[in-house]
């Protein structure tokens, strides 16, 4: 019996083999939509998040996780095309970042190359983004929304800092904001005044639709 590309994609990074890994994200390509792509970016979440506990419990070192991380972000190449299809649609515009402190930015992209997809004009500022980064990239493209990732309890001070300087700009009634990444509860997001927290880029994407369809005043749905 042939074995699952997705299944085995999984285990390739667990097993840090990145050949192995780009042999299977091939052949989930290759299979031309047989094999869900949905499919194999949870597989490759889903091994990161065993990556993370390995690390976790002292069982694996910094050396693996980064290199975990590289295996994923190659397979993350070869499928980023795939969720980007072009569309004619014009959903409104993100302004998009992990704040500052964090270098972590593979989720943000899944987030990224959805909202792309779905016809959204994304402006991703990258990872290590100061507040006046944000709100400078939100007044100079006139953002509709803006998307903060946080994967580190240390960092996820920014969040607040963000929202308390759109206050302060009076943009905050212009601009929704949704976050999300490992650190984040939907209960903290909550309490800094985030308008969603977003538990996995698919959810994150459903959001962000609805608020096309209903809090964003001129924007082009036809087509
Ligand atoms: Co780091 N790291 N890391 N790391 N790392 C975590 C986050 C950690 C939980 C691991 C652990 O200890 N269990 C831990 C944080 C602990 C904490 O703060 N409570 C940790 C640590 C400690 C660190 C360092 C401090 C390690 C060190 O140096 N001693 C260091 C920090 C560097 C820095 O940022 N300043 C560090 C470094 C790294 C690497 C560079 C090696 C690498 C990142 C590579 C990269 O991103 N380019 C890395 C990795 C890979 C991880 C884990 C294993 C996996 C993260 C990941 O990419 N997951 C992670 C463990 C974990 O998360 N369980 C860990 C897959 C990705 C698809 O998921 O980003 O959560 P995620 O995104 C999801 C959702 O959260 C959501 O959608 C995505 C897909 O569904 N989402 C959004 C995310 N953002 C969104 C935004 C949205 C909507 C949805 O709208 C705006």
């Amino acid at each position: 019996m042939s074995e699952n590309p997705v299944i085995e994609l999984e285990k390739s990074v667990l097993e840090l083999d990145m050949d192995k890994a780009i042999e299977n994200a091939k052949k989930i390509l290759d299979s031309e939509g047989k094999i869900s792509i949905d499919d194999a970016v949870k597989a490759i979440s889903s091994s990161l998040e065993k990556v993370g506990k390995k690390f976790q419990d002292g069982e694996w070192y910094l050396t693996e996780l980064v290199y975990a991380a590289e295996i994923a972000k190659e397979v993350m190449k070869l499928l980023s095309p795939l969720l980007e299809k072009s569309t004619t649609k014009k959903l409104g515009t993100i302004v998009i970042g992990t704040v500052l402190g964090d270098l972590h930015d593979l989720g943000k992209n899944i987030f990224c190359n959805y909202a792309k997809s779905a016809g959204f004009k994304v402006i991703d500022l990258g990872t290590d983004v100061p507040v006046e980064k944000f709100i400078d990239a939100i007044k100079e493209n006139n953002a509709h929304i803006i998307g903060m990732s946080c994967l580190l309890t240390a960092t996820d001070q920014q969040l607040g800092k963000v929202i308390n300087e759109l206050k302060n700009q009076k943009l905050r009634d212009k601009v929704k904001v949704i976050v999300g990444g490992a650190a984040i509860t939907e209960e903290f997001a909550k309490s800094i005044g985030a308008d969603a927290f977003a538990p996995d880029a698919i959810t994150g994407l459903d959001i962000v639709k609805k608020w096309a369809e209903y809090f964003i005043p001129d924007v082009d749905k036809s087509s």
